[in-house]
């Protein structure tokens, strides 16, 4: 059957990522996407995508009520899935605003426009980090879609402020909608201020990397292409109102990663610098996928090592995609964050 889908945040990481995975499995699917092209949306990102007829950019921003009603009065969606968002969690340190009103208000601007066109289905996309951290020494503890809301920075706040607002708008206004809330993503198109792009990119140019505090911090890596087809499974098949966590079980250390980038780019780990610990830094992140893998049948496809070796091989034959993000204002976004080191 054909179907119109909106990506909000198209041309960001995971949303490219989405329109990518949705243009290529559903050859009779239209998809729009809505980006406002903040810093970490890149009209290149889409360029394959613009040459394909079944896809559509628009170039606005989810707070512009009146922009996002008239686009969707016309395009009529029968999916709209939101991962437009802040979402760095240093950015959020330094200016919250931000967050607030595009994480907040924008979520709540779709909704109500959603809402007002009987909009048959809404799609937020979050994150694990909404449930807070997990202490080191319980190897035993993960996230599950009970766990309390917990949120330790202000991005994982507005998160956690957008995630309630949608499950109140199911209850309140019977919203038909779904919340995903995943893990750590890695893979093409990722920004470079994020960790494992960042110390590829580091590493390339022999210059130091970077790691908060012990480097002990445990994240849960997915590749971005597992969690677009549990978005897809959600989107197709999960029930309205409900919570779906997506994760695979794949822990690591930081200052693991970025030995292991180091050897997979036969770099020293003289490289390696430990700088000052990010403000309120989580200390671990991990998932509990058994709601996803026994009512949908998901599971995720790429093991950590195939994983890390094509985002690897990606940035290397992509250098022209992250040096023009890398030689403009990221520059001073770099210094800033991390001065001489
Ligand atoms: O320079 C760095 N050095 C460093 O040690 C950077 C940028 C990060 N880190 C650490 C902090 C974290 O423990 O690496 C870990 C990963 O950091 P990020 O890539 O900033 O990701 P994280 O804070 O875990 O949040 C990510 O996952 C959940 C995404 O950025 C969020 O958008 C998502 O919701």
């Amino acid at each position: 059957m054909e179907k119109t889908i909106i990506v909000t945040g198209g041309a960001g990481f995971i949303g490219s990522n989405f329109v990518y995975y949705m243009l290529n499995k559903y050859p009779n699917y239209k998809i729009v996407c809505v980006d406002c092209l903040t810093y970490a949306g890149n009209l290149s990102t889409l360029k394959k995508a613009l040459e394909n007829p079944n896809f559509r950019f628009e170039k606005l921003n989810i707070c512009d009520k009146e922009g996002i009603r008239k686009l969707f009065s016309e395009v009529k969606p029968d999916i709209v899935v939101n991962f437009a968002a802040e979402s760095h969690v240093d950015r959020s340190i330094e200016g919250p605003e931000i967050f607030v009103d595009t994480n907040i208000k924008g979520t709540q601007t779709l909704m109500e426009v959603c809402r007002e066109l009987n909009v048959p289905r809404y799609h937020q996309v979050s994150t694990d980090e909404v449930y807070g951290d997990l202490p080191l020494d319980r190897p035993d503890l993960f996230f599950t879609e009970t766990t309390p809301i917990h949120a330790s920075s202000p991005y994982s706040a507005s998160k956690a402020g957008a995630d309630l607002l949608v499950l109140a708008y199911c209850r309140t206004f019977k919203f038909p909608a779904t919340i995903s809330r995943c893990s750590n993503n890695y893979g093409p198109y990722h920004f470079p201020e994020k960790l494992i792009p960042l110390m590829i990119i580091n590493a390339l140019a022999d210059k130091p990397l970077p790691v908060y505090g012990d480097g002990l911090n445990v994240r849960d890596w997915l590749y971005v292409e597992d969690h677009c087809k549990a978005i897809d499974l959600i989107i197709h098949n999960g029930k309205i109102g409900e919570v779906y966590n997506v994760g695979g079980h794949n822990e690591m250390a930081n200052i693991d990663i970025v030995k292991l980038i180091l050897k997979k780019l036969d770099k020293p780990e003289s490289l390696i610098t430990f700088v000052e610990d990010r403000k309120g830094h989580d200390r671990r992140y991990a998932i509990d996928p058994t709601k996803i893998s026994s009512e949908l049948g998901w599971l995720p496809d790429t093991k950590f090592a195939d994983g890390i070796e094509k985002t690897i091989d990606w940035y290397l034959s992509h250098k022209d995609w992250w040096e023009e993000i890398i030689s403009g204002e990221y520059q001073n976004y770099y210094s800033k964050m991390y001065g001489g080191k």
